[in-house]
C-alpha cells in the first residue's frame, strides 16, 4: 500500500494524477489530504510537536474512512492517538474568522468539505464533484465560539464512499497572544518557613512549673524555663509546647540564649 501510495503521490507531482486515479482505485483509496494550517492534530504529530503519535507521523494525509464519521482518526485503529483528547495538543490562537488550508497529496474529485464543532456543522462547501488544486483554503466563521475548541474537518470524496478527517485544536478569541501555556508551578520556594512560632504570648498563663534539662519536642515549656540545646543554655520567653522546627537556636521569639 505504501508503494502504490508513493506512485500516486509522485504522479500527482507531474500532473497525471487523474489518469492514475482511474487506473489505481486502490491507491486512490489509501491517502491524501489533511489540514496543514492551522496545524491539525496529524500535522502537529508529523512536525514532532506532540510525542507518541504512532504511525500518523509518516502519513498525516492518510486519515481516510467511510463518510459520516465524527472521529479524528477516521475509524482507523492505527491512528487512535488522534482521538486522545488528553494528549498535549497545541491549540492555534485564532479569531472568529479562520482560514483552514488543506494540503492535498492527491487531488480527489470532491463533493463537499464539512466543518464540525461537536455535533454542530459550522460550515459546508460544495464543490459539486470538481477536482481541487494541491491546496484548498476555506474561510470559516466561528462567531459564537470562544476558548479552546476541537474542530473536525471532513473532505468528502465525490467518487468513493470515503472521506478524509482532520481535527484541529483552536484557541478562539480572548485577546490571543499565542497558544495558552499550561499553568506552571512556581519555581522558587516559598520565602517563609512553613511553621512560624507564635509572636504573641498565650492568654492563659502556663500552669506547669518551669522545666529544665535538655530541650525536647513535645515538652510544655513555661516562661522562664531553661534548657540546654546543642551545648548551649536557653531561657524560655513564652510558654509553649515545643515541636520539631522550633528548636531554641532558630526561634528567638521563644528562646533567649543565656
Ligand atoms: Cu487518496
Amino acid at each position: 500500500m505504501k508503494h502504490t501510495r508513493k506512485i500516486a503521490a509522485a504522479a500527482a507531482g507531474v500532473g497525471i494524477a487523474p489518469l492514475l486515479m482511474v487506473a489505481l482505485p486502490a491507491a486512490s483509496a489509501s491517502a491524501h489530504g489533511y489540514i496543514s494550517s492551522p496545524p491539525s492534530r496529524q500535522a502537529n504529530c508529523a512536525a514532532g510537536k506532540v510525542s507518541n503519535c504512532g504511525s500518523i507521523i509518516y502519513e498525516p494525509q492518510s486519515v481516510e474512512g467511510p463518510k459520516g464519521l465524527k472521529s479524528c482518526n477516521g475509524g482507523l485503529s492505527q491512528f487512535s492517538q488522534l482521538n486522545d483528547d488528553s494528549k498535549a495538543w497545541p491549540a492555534a490562537s485564532v479569531g472568529n474568522s479562520v482560514d483552514f488550508t488543506w494540503t492535498l497529496t492527491a487531488r480527489h474529485a470532491t463533493s463537499t468539505w464539512e466543518y464540525f464543532i461537536g455535533s454542530t456543522r459550522v460550515a459546508v462547501f460544495n464543490d459539486g464533484g470538481k477536482q481541487p488544486g494541491a491546496t484548498k483554503t476555506h474561510t470559516v466563521n466561528l462567531s459564537g465560539y470562544s476558548g479552546r475548541v476541537k474542530l473536525l474537518a471532513v473532505w468528502n470524496i465525490a467518487d468513493t464512499a470515503n472521506a478524509f478527517y482532520s481535527c484541529v485544536d483552536l484557541q478562539i478569541g480572548g485577546g490571543g497572544g499565542g497558544t495558552t501555556p499550561p499553568t506552571t508551578p512556581p519555581t522558587t520556594p516559598p520565602t517563609t518557613p512553613p511553621t512560624t512560632p507564635p509572636t504573641t504570648p498565650p492568654t492563659t498563663p502556663p500552669t506547669t512549673p518551669p522545666q529544665s534539662g535538655t530541650w525536647a519536642a513535645g515538652t510544655n515549656y513555661a516562661t522562664g524555663a531553661t534548657v540546654t540545646y546543642n551545648g548551649a543554655s536557653y531561657r524560655c520567653l513564652q510558654g509553649h509546647t515545643a515541636i520539631a522546627g522550633w528548636e531554641p537556636d532558630t526561634t528567638p521569639a521563644l528562646w533567649a540564649r543565656n
